[in-house]
């Protein structure tokens, strides 16, 4: 079982680190959308941080990530620059996208970042072509696919199911079950509670995980990573996990007990792993805030960064389009 004492201190602090980013970049995100100076969509990625910090530890130089329009904590977890990221959400021109993208359609093609997808679903045939690709060219490199729980009822996830079967796709298709989507609960709107067997017809194995926990994150992800990548084909996880605010910005959640919200809060990742760090005497709590104290800061720079850049200009607006 993995546990604390199979990482160095580095690590464990790198952990500490980018989910603490995460959640304090999307706080912020959060704070500037309520001030109007973000328009259009914004959905976070509070309480889910484990998974993209930890999948993150398990890939190679090359590897790919997709995912869905909740898609600033993967981004980041790339190694993409916030800064960018940030200016995106707020429409300026230093954004990944040139500020014409917005939340949903972040971008990195050097970080092998490729979205952010506004569709339900979408991420998924468009992940198993790039796994496609990678298999053409004959490289090891896996293409981790993220959806959400809900998206796992669209009929296109189960044709992207078939074909990465079949050609047996180095694709390791990830679902964030946070148990909703939108306002409508999974209880309420899916048949079974086991999404990672909806691969069993097409002869694709799966593995729920603890999503909370990064520990759990890393050790079994990296079992469905290297069942990926040594060629054996697909595979599916299933992470269950929880979202702590509404679907996006104008979702007050009112559907959701507060007493459902707070036990889950009970299990936060970043809680968690503090307390571990703490109690396993890897450092003191003054190192604990020097480092939340630095995060500080530097959100206040990408806030800094994405306010002063300026917005696009006019001529831009009919460039980087299909037409
Ligand atoms: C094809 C399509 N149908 C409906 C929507 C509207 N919609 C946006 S998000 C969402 C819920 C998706 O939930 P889930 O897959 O669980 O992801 P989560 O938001 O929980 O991360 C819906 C229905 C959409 N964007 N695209
Ligand atoms: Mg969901």
């Amino acid at each position: 079982m993995t546990s604390i004492k199979n990482f160095s201190k580095k690590e464990l602090l790198g952990f500490y680190r980018e989910m603490l980013l995460i959640r304090r970049f999307e706080e912020k995100a959060g704070q500037l959308y309520g001030m109007g100076l973000i328009a259009g969509f914004c959905h976070l990625y509070i309480g889910q941080e484990a998974i993209a910090s930890g999948m993150r530890h398990t890939m190679k130089n090359g590897d790919k990530v997709i995912t869905t329009y909740r898609d600033h904590g993967h981004m980041i977890s790339t190694g993409s620059d916030p800064k960018k990221i940030m200016a995106e959400l707020l429409g300026r021109s230093d954004g990944s996208s040139k500020g014409k993208g917005g939340s949903m359609h972040l971008f990195d093609f050097e970080k092998h970042f490729y979205g952010g997808h506004g569709i339900v679903g979408a991420s998924v045939p468009i992940g198993t072509g790039l796994a496609f690709a990678d298999k053409y060219l004959g490289n090891k490199n896996v293409t981790y696919c993220y959806f959400g729980d809900g998206a796992a009822h669209q009929g296109q996830v189960y044709e992207s199911f078939n074909m990465a079967k079949l050609w047996n796709l180095p694709v390791l298709f990830i679902i964030e079950n946070n148990h909703y989507a939108m306002g409508t609960s999974q209880k309420r709107s899916s048949s079974t509670d086991q999404l990672h067997k909806r691969g069993e017809g097409f002869n694709i194995p799966g593995l729920k995980i603890n999503g909370m926990d990064i520990f759990d994150v890393i050790s079994e992800g990296q079992k469905c990573v290297d069942f990926v990548r040594t060629g054996k084909g697909p595979m599916i996880i299933e992470f269950d996990t929880y979202r702590y605010r509404g679907h996006s910005m104008s979702d007050p959640a009112t559907y959701r007990s507060k007493e459902e919200v707070s036990c889950q809060k009970e299990k936060d990742p970043i809680d968690s792993l503090r307390h571990e760090i703490l109690t396993s005497k890897i450092v003191t709590e003054n190192d604990i805030e020097k480092i939340d104290e630095a995060i500080k800061s530097e959100i206040n720079e990408i806030v800094d960064f994405a306010k002063n850049s300026p917005e696009p200009d006019e001529s831009e607006l009919l460039t980087d389009i299909y037409n």
